[in-house]
């Protein structure tokens, strides 16, 4: 039982509440329950703030969401400029605070927020924030994935660390609008190389440090950076990674492809643990540099950084992010959805070679001058109360992780959550996948001991920042759904022929017109980015994501509805892990599917069907994984591989995937119609080597 409060501590909440200003037109129904002018009949599936979270919360009931709410989509541009002019800017943006074509039908998509305005955002992460007194914070608390290494910087170490690395940038010829490559792992000078980047107007794309040498290569040839920094090792849980010899077989690759020309390889040492192996260059060049670095003052439409992310075909897609926009957008979205506080110890697991580590471990919470602990290694090592061990020391009020570490913790049991205290924790977050109740209540009941608000957040790289979140004590929650839309966010559900549909129901999660967050463009490929989220539903960004909305208005994400899985909340295009699968001499054609897994939300499950003549084996069989592990990275292979001796088309060559995913997940009774293969019998054959 999850229910936090007693009716009599509801009724004082919902007294709290004023009512509903009525002809609120497109503004979230929220029912009459969470607006406190009803008395719950159904409340056995809220949670409600307790008294006590919703007295100090930043917004404190549904009301004052509401007027927010409604000023935020009624008047955008005054909204966002308001909040816009709590930064510095060397000059404002002109009148037009926001321009857009949301609407593929009236020519090319485009946006633009706070165009002509002036500023950095590293400035207003660092500078900033040691300007108005708060230099002596701790901007961040590492902790190492061995227990007892740590350390920490305060803001004004911070800036200085960041001028330092700038500097070199600049000294070896990075200018404003040059692309570096970063392949780090979770050190300080992750983030510090990000800011750096950020403080010289130089674009930088981070490459998660579990990707592979030729995954890294191909980001590599795509945006042609001038620089790829990196360290020569890290050690994660038991194994050591010898990150400079990827790097340096990714910049062989790229060479073969001719653009070495383009690429400067510096060796890049950090940390406490170093397992030298190669000579490393700037350990002992970067201290040498002033640790004071004049700013870039760049356009808020000025690219900050670039992103990869999966799609549905092969090729990872360069997400564009600007600067301006960004930089309000993921400052208001910590600050509200997490309800933060200067007191706040604030701890994201999320790693910044993916969006989360970019919004919410660097800029959204320098942005608010906040303390971030980062951690380097794996959440359960050395034993699964790890997580919790950290809370206490570095005394985290606000815990923001994934739902696959929920559950893999969950399952490990109570008592390593237990005998940790815990008692700092005051706001839980949750990303990457939906929630599942069992999880949301878990994480509610034994690692928040029922007093912490869960914020489930959805939203992707591509929108920058949180779209769908819980704000903590300003309506009840519901475990499981990621509950109203942020400010300025309009998310519309549609049918398959793109007709938007009202009140209870569920379909294609869209998003009519931009918020401040919105990605610009995918790097050298408008066109994929209008086909891919401007052209299956006219008028709107469609996301990918199936959606329901509930009688009360809450919003409940149902997961990918493309060629998307989602493993342990990594997003991988089916169709990578296939081209992978099919470079393997022996392998003639693949079809990936997800399929249900219990601690990673969705394994991946493979159909090969091999090269004429060869023999299915247990060493093909792993040789396959290896194929995937070398080409894409650990994470994305394959659970299961199923040999297939031909695989399900239609009678035009296409691949059913509706049966390919009933086979996998063994709904065998739910195949529906197979009449229009070219072979039905193909789905017999499948279905008896399913155990194969
Ligand atoms: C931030 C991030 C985006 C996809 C997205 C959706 C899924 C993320 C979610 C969620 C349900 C949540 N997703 N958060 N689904 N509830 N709270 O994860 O970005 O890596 O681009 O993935 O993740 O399917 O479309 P990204």
């Amino acid at each position: 039982n999850c229910s936090l409060n007693t009716t009599t501590n509801h009724l004082r909440h919902v007294e709290s509440m004023a009512v509903l200003p009525s002809g609120a037109g497109k503004i979230p129904r929220l029912n009459a329950v969470i607006l406190g002018e009803a008395l719950a009949s159904e409340e056995d599936d809220l949670v409600f703030p307790s008294d006590d979270f919703a007295r100090q919360a930043l917004l404190p009931s549904a009301q004052k969401y509401l007027e927010m709410y409604k000023r935020s989509v009624e008047d955008p541009a005054g909204f966002w400029s308001d909040i816009a002019s709590q930064f510095l800017w060397k000059s404002k943006w002109g009148d037009t605070v926001c321009s857009e074509n949301f609407d593929i039908r009236n020519g090319n998509v485009y946006v633009q927020w706070f165009k002509g305005g002036i500023t950095n955002i590293c400035y207003n992460c660092l500078d900033r924030n040691v300007d108005s007194g708060n230099g002596d914070k701790i901007a961040f608390h590492w902790e190492g994935n061995e227990r007892g290494f740590h350390d920490s910087l305060t803001y004004t170490q911070l800036l200085s660390q960041v001028c330092q690395v700038a500097n070199y940038l600049r000294d070896i010829g990075v200018k404003k609008g040059d692309a570096v490559v970063i392949y780090l792992p979770m050190l300080m000078e992750l983030p510090i190389a990000m800011l750096a980047c950020a403080r010289i107007g130089a674009v930088h794309s981070v490459v998660f440090a579990g990707f592979s040498a030729d995954s890294l290569a191909q980001r590599i040839m795509d945006c042609k950076p001038k620089v790829v920094l990196t360290c020569n090792a890290v050690k994660r849980g038991s194994k050591v990674i010898h990150l400079k010899d990827i790097v340096d077989a990714a910049l062989s690759e790229s060479a073969k492809n001719g653009i070495s020309s383009a690429v400067l390889h510096i060796a890049y040492s950090f940390g406490i643990l170093t397992y030298k192996k190669t000579p490393l260059v700037s350990k002992d060049v970067v201290p040498t540099y002033s640790t004071i670095c004049e700013v870039e003052w760049v356009d808020a439409e000025d690219p900050l950084f670039l992103l990869y992310t999966s799609g549905s075909t092969g090729k990872p897609k360069g997400v564009l992010h600007t600067t301006g926009g960004y930089m309000v957008y993921t400052a208001t979205t910590f600050k509200y959805a997490f309800d933060y506080k200067p007191s706040d110890i604030y701890w994201c697991t999320a790693d910044c070679g993916w969006i989360t580590g970019h919004s919410y471990v660097t800029y959204g919470p320098l942005l608010n001058g906040a303390t971030v602990v980062i951690y380097e290694g794996a959440p359960n090592y050395p034993d699964p109360g790890r997580c919790w061990d950290i809370v206490d020391k570095f005394k985290v009020t606000i815990f923001y992780t994934a739902p696959t570490l929920v559950r893999s913790l969950m399952r490990d049991g109570d008592a390593y959550v237990t005998r940790y205290s815990r008692k700092s924790l005051r706001v839980l977050g949750s990303v990457g996948e939906p929630i599942n109740p069992s999880a949301w209540r878990w994480f509610f009941n034994v690692v928040g001991d029922s007093r912490c608000p869960i914020s489930d957040t959805w939203w992707q790289t591509e929108t920058g920042g949180f779209m769908i979140a819980p704000l903590p004590g300003a309506w009840p929650q519901k475990p499981g759904s990621a509950t109203f839309p942020f400010f300025g966010v309009q998310p519309v559900i549609v049918d398959e022929k793109g007709v938007e549909i009202e009140g209870e129901c569920s379909g294609y999660l869209c998003v009519k017109s931009s918020w401040p967050g919105t990605f610009r463009t995918l790097y050298g490929d408008h066109e994929r980015y209008e086909t891919t989220y401007f052209k299956p539903f006219p008028g709107y960004y469609f996301s990918g994501d199936g959606c329901s909305r509930d009688k009360d208005g809450y919003y409940w994400l149902t997961g990918r509805v493309d060629d998307v899985i989602n493993v342990s909340g990594h997003r991988i295009g089916t169709a990578e892990v296939e081209s992978a699968l099919v470079s393997h001499p022996q392998c003639a054609e693949a079809a990936v599917v997800g399929v249900e897994h219990e601690v990673k939300g969705q394994g991946i499950y493979a159909f090969v069907t091999l090269v004429d003549g060869i023999p299915y084996s247990e060493e093909l069989r792993r040789n396959l994984i290896t194929t995937v592990r070398n080409q894409i990275g650990p994470f994305a292979a394959p659970d299961r591989i199923h040999w297939a001796p031909g695989l399900p088309k239609t009678r035009s060559g296409k691949i059913m995937r509706r049966i390919l995913r009933k086979i996998a997940s063994r709904q065998l009774d739910e195949l529906g119609d197979t009449s229009t293969l070219a072979d039905p019998g193909v789905v017999d054959q499948l279905i008896a080597l399913a155990d194969c």
